[in-house]
């Protein structure tokens, strides 16, 4: 519970202020460890990629990445999964090479239409239904970055699901418009 409450205010305080960022990197400079490609792949070693036949069934849409400006803490990634089965899947977690650590997060807005992330362990899709990890809606976050993807670059990203499955999809960086 403090670990996603202090996730969400970093979250929360990465996004409102793009010059905090800068300062932000260097009060956690402690972390650099982290931040370099070497460790996370230490740190995250690649799981075999194994789908059941309802996972492989998932169609995977308009996926991308959107582009941060320089010092921004995190990415957030997007995609729409649709699911053709006549079984419902739970989405429980998602990884990237890219970022030392990622996660899945709703997104609400208040009456005043101010917009808060919450994290969250399980995304469903229901059968013969949609998950739209849209604007708004929804986002992966990825976050702690050797090296922050730039616009036109790719993104591998891995989807795990309760099953045991996990899906690995390529992800475009883009410019947010
Ligand atoms: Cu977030």
């Amino acid at each position: 519970m403090k670990s996603s409450l202090l996730t969400l205010m970093l979250c929360a305080a990465g996004l409102a202020t793009g010059q905090a960022a800068a300062q932000t990197g260097t009060q956690s400079a402690g972390q650099i460890g982290h931040r370099m490609p070497g460790m996370n792949m230490t740190t995250q070693p690649a799981k075999p990629t194994t789908a059941s036949p309802a996972v492989k069934a998932l169609k995977l849409m308009q996926g991308w990445v959107s582009a941060a400006p320089p010092g921004a803490e995190e990415l957030s990634a997007y995609v729409v999964l649709s699911n053709p089965g006549k079984v419902a899947l739970t989405l429980t977690g998602v990884s990237t090479p890219a970022a030392g650590s990622a996660m899945l997060m709703t997104t609400t807005r208040d009456a005043a239409r101010r917009e808060s992330m919450q994290m969250t362990a399980a995304m469903k899709i229901p059968a013969g239904g949609t998950l739209k990890i849209l604007p708004g809606q929804a986002h992966l976050m990825l976050r702690q970055f050797g090296r922050q993807p730039q616009p036109g670059e790719n993104v591998a990203v891995t989807l795990r699901f309760s099953d045991g499955s996990a899906r690995t999809l390529t992800l475009p960086v883009r410019k947010l418009p």
